[in-house]
């Protein structure tokens, strides 16, 4: 074994062994089905049989339904996708896939797109590495400057992501290098082979394009979208692209942001910028994800009268209406930049005329880069189930009608993921995007079943680790919705004033009276007016608004009292403190594991758990530290700060 294998070890179809299976019809997933069966030993037959699968397409695109009748489980599905995710759903299942209490409920996906991006370079970037914000070691895909010659992996990466409805994966960073923009030309017929691995599996595989590739890689002057031989160029590229990769999916582009090149070097804007490439694409039934994360990275600190959390809205809302129909706008979830917490990002509530996928990230950047514990299901939940205009409008996840994608957190490494508990995030990120009403600590004890197996008391362990593990993270990072605080550049570890005085755009503004942004409409920025109604009014006043982001949106004297009925600067220090608790108990309680897993994966768990709380006890004494000196307020508790 090359690598671990996440949650469908061979014990996952135990239950299928010795049994027997008829699968009616022909095509590539269907002969994958006959493949997974086989490996699962069982046995193929051609009329009575255990298991049966069969296509009604009446069902509809990637649906499927378990029917028990006379001691027959019966996959029905709309088309092969739906047979392959109805397979995977008998493995999940266990013993009670052949059981008379099989779920009979249609199985159909809330998402058509649901997209892992890979932000993998080929090369390995100076300061980036291989894989930006990749904290698993090198790339799946590419090794000395070349795509593997050995793509082995990718295959078993695909295998794992179709067990969870993953359909679409982009497989090159965002910011795309010299070298990584020759995929869409030179070194197309790599691209090929990579697709060749994800095609048994039911994913399209998208690439991420520089705006300049028409001057890259054409030698053309320009890359004006409204130029005519810059949209022959992308025509041509696309074309060649299809005629390689008949299922390619699209592309996926960032534009006018971090230093990327985009249209507003020409004067144009970002619907130019997009049909452009959508026009290229959609003759071929491709898509274009266009990314909203567009702001000013080069922003003087003393400029009070920008606000980073406005650009996206203020960027995109003036095109609604705009794109081309095969346009996505790939919105991240929070106005910010993934932050721990963050309101959901209003400009997926601005958006009508638009198609919108909402950006998550699984690779945890600022989420303890794979070093802490930090299971994301409930955050992502809460963000799918948000309604920004309140309790009889839409949720966020109706709102993002051209799917879900994120970013993807595995590499080279033998756990995949760094931290082998991250792989929960990856499996939680799938089994939402399919369906976001899943509650995430039932899909967290799904993961664990399938990856651990039959052993309750490992599993109240693991369970236990992880269910509330991002309140543990955000109690001992920063506080009450402020963000950042990080160390610049690699973003890990505390360093309060570490971004206060950069061009990102990312201030906390603590004083000796108090901390926060204000972005309310009377006296700070006026992001709060973004919202529709309900919240905008509820942003606008810290009495309304809830604590856990009552910083985000007002600076508040260190005496406020927050709804807890704590004031601003005994909830920092009483979080902080009990943040370094609880991943105290996370280090004794995970003791409970010797012997009950792998020892290699005990021992990895058990280094990332002892860095955690290192990590964690820094943060909480730089965080406290730091409030009081600034506010000369002691701990009602008189416990030790520094
Ligand atoms: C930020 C990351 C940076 C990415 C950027 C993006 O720090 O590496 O390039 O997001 O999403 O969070 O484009």
């Amino acid at each position: 074994m090359t690598h671990h294998e996440m949650w469908l070890p061979e014990s996952s179809t135990d239950h299928l062994r010795g049994r027997t299976l008829r699968v009616d019809g022909e095509g590539v997933l269907l002969d994958t089905v006959r493949r997974e069966a086989a490996r699962a030993a069982m046995l193929p037959a051609t009329t009575d049989a255990d298991v049966t699968i069969d296509l009604d397409e009446s069902l509809g695109p990637e649906t499927f339904r378990l029917v028990r009748r006379d001691g027959v489980t019966n996959v029905v599905a709309g088309d092969e996708r739906g047979a392959l995710y109805g397979w995977f759903e008998l493995v999940r299942l266990g013993a009670r896939a052949l059981g008379d209490d099989v779920p009979g409920q249609v199985n159909r996906p809330a998402h058509a797109m649901r997209m892992l991006d890979h932000w993998d370079n080929i090369d390995v970037h100076p300061v980036m590495g291989q894989v930006e914000r990749g904290y698993s070691g090198g790339s799946i895909f590419y090794d000395a400057g070349e795509v593997r010659a050995d793509l082995s992996r990718v295959g078993a990466y695909a295998r794992l992501l179709a067990s969870v409805g993953i359909n679409r994966v982009a497989v090159n960073n965002v910011n795309v290098h010299a070298r990584e923009a020759r995929l869409l030309t030179d070194d197309l017929h790599e691209v090929v082979r990579i697709a060749e691995q994800f095609r048994p599996w039911g994913i399209r595989v998208h690439l991420s394009v520089s705006f300049a590739a028409p001057i890259l890689l054409g030698g053309l002057p320009t890359s004006d979208p409204l130029d005519a031989e810059v949209a022959q160029w992308w025509a041509d590229a696309v074309a060649r692209v299809y005629e390689a990769i008949p299922d390619f999916g699209g592309l996926l582009v960032k534009a006018d942001s971090e230093g990327q090149p985009g249209p507003f070097s020409y004067g144009r804007d970002h619907a130019d910028g997009a049909n452009l490439l959508a026009r290229a694409l959609a003759p071929h039934g491709g898509i274009v994800h266009w990314r909203a994360f567009v702001y000013n990275h080069t922003q003087d600190w003393r400029d009070r009268s920008t606000d980073r959390a406005r650009a996206a809205f203020d960027h995109f809302t003036p095109l609604d209406g705009r794109f081309d129909e095969n346009v996505v706008v790939q919105v991240k979830h929070g106005p910010m930049d993934f932050q721990v917490r963050e309101p959901v990002s209003p400009l997926l509530a601005a958006m009508p005329g638009t198609r919108l996928a909402l950006e998550l990230q699984v690779t945890q950047e600022y989420s303890g880069q794979q070093q802490h514990a930090v299971h994301l299901g409930r955050p992502w939940s809460e963000v799918l189930g948000f309604r920004p205009s309140g309790d009889d409008g839409p949720t966020v996840s109706e709102l993002a009608g051209g799917g879900l994608a994120a970013v993807s957190n595995v590499g080279d490494d033998f756990f995949w993921t760094g931290h082998p508990l991250a792989q929960s995030n990856l499996y939680a990120f799938g089994r939402l995007s399919w369906d976001p009403q899943l509650a995430p600590s039932a899909v967290l004890d799904e993961w664990i079943a399938l990856t651990f197996g039959d052993d309750p008391e490992l599993a109240r362990t693991v369970h236990g680790i992880l269910d509330d593990s991002w309140e543990t993270y955000e109690s001992y990072t920063a506080p009450l919705g402020v963000g950042f605080m990080v160390n610049p550049g690699q973003h890990y570890g505390p360093s309060v004033d570490g971004y206060e005085y950069s061009p990102w755009g990312t201030y906390h503004f603590a004083d000796r009276d108090g901390v926060g942004v204000d972005r309310s409409v009377a006296t700070g920025t006026g992001f709060a007016g973004q919202y529709p109604e309900p919240w905008r009014s509820r942003y606008e006043d810290p009495a309304t608004t809830p604590d856990e982001l009552v910083l985000f949106f007002h600076h508040l004297p260190y005496g406020h009292r927050l709804h807890s009925g704590k004031t601003v600067v005994q909830h920092i220090y009483d979080s902080h403190f009990d943040g370094v608790e609880r991943v105290e108990r996370m280090v004794a309680s995970w003791e409970q594991a010797r012997g009950r897993v792998p020892d290699d994966l005990f021992e990895r768990v058990s280094e990332r758990l002892a860095e955690q709380l290192r990590s964690a006890t820094e943060w909480r004494d730089q965080v406290n530290t730091y409030f009081l000196r600034k506010s000369g307020i002691p701990d009602e508790r008189g416990r030790r700060i520094f």
